[in-house]
This record gives C-alpha cells, structure tokens and sequence, in this order.
C-alpha cells in the first residue's frame, strides 16, 4: 500500500471545505495533531505534489482589501482518490511507538529502587493525558448521550476520541496492575 498518510489527511480535510496552507496548519495542530502529527514543512511540500499532481486545485480568495488568500480545493480526481483510500482495507497494523515500553523491555538495567518512580512517572504522565482527553470528550459531547444521532462527521471524531479514551484506561490499568506485580515480586524476595 503506498504510504503518503499526509496526502491523505490533506484530502480528507479540503473534503469538509476549501482551506488556505495556513488553516491545513492549523489543523494538523488541533484535533487531527492529536492522533496524527505532521511538521509544518511537510505540509506545504505536499500541497505543491498534490498541485503538481491534479489532485487539489488552487484559487486565490480576497481576504480583506488588499490581502490575498490561497485557497485550496478538491479536483474531481483528489475526491476519488480519498474515496478508493477510505475503502482500502489495511493489510498490516501499525506499530505503536512506545518509549516507556522500549525502556522496559531493558528492565534488567534499571536499578531496583528506580522502578518504581518510573511507572509512577508513567502513570501520572498517562492520568493526565486521560484527565485532558475526558475533558475534550464533554466538551464535544458531553450533552450527548448517544452517538447515533451524530452526523458522520461528528461520529468519526467521537470514534477517535472514545478510542484514545479506553486507550488510555486500559494502560493505566496495566500499569497498576504491573506496579502491584512487581511489588509483589520485591515482597517475595525480602
Ligand atoms: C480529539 C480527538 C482525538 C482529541 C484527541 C484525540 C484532545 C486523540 C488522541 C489520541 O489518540 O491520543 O479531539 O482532543
């Protein structure tokens, strides 16, 4: 599967409106930024190729009286292509970059007394996440209760929302678990 995920994510956002470089920006700093990083050069790297390649289309927009806006738009053929991406069913799942769980598969290097601060760290860091990650959920949703009445594209952001959600209760309940683990193994050895 060719992989250009940025062009795809440029497509997906000019599918909901028309968008100058700077608002793609903005974007990719929001939300999307949350689950889906980009640096900001890339992405004018890409608008050029998407140009270059008939996929978006360009049209200057008066903003103000002497201020020139460039917008971006969908061409018929970038519409098509984010359709066919969409439906592309993956062949393979991505592997989630995970530092914490890189350090501790080197757990035999980590002296004893330092194990702990390091999953506490762990968990404070990742309580956070799931505190900030809680709060946008009621701010988006908070009044509402079922997801059915959403329309699509609210739905989608609800799905990515509530997924990092259990995401992150489910790693925080691993890393209890694992604390209370190893303490158990410390207790057995005194
Ligand atoms: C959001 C949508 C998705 C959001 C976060 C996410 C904070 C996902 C985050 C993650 O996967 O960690 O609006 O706002």
């Amino acid at each position: 599967m060719a992989r250009r995920i940025l062009k795809f994510s440029i497509l997906g956002l000019l599918s909901k409106q028309d968008m100058s470089g700077y608002d793609i920006t903005i974007e990719f700093t929001k939300a999307i930024g949350q689950f889906w990083s980009a640096k900001h050069s890339q992405i004018y790297v890409e608008l050029k190729k998407l140009l270059d390649e008939d996929s978006i289309s360009q049209y200057i927009e008066m903003a103000g009286v002497k201020l020139e806006k460039k917008m971006y738009c969908l061409t018929t053929k970038g519409k098509e292509e984010l359709q066919k991406w969409v439906l592309e069913l993956d062949d393979s799942v991505e592997t989630e970059k995970d530092i914490f769980a890189l350090k501790l598969y080197f757990l035999k290097d980590i002296p004893k007394q330092e194990i702990h601060s390091l999953f506490n760290n762990q968990l404070q860091l990742r309580e956070k996440k799931l505190f900030n990650l809680q709060k946008q959920f009621s701010f988006l949703f908070g009044n509402q209760q079922n997801p059915i009445y959403l329309d699509s594209e609210e739905l989608g952001h609800y799905l990515v929302l509530t997924k990092a959600i259990s995401r992150e209760e489910n790693y925080i309940s691993w890393l209890n678990g694992s604390l209370d683990l190893i303490k158990k193994a410390e207790d057995s050895l005194t």
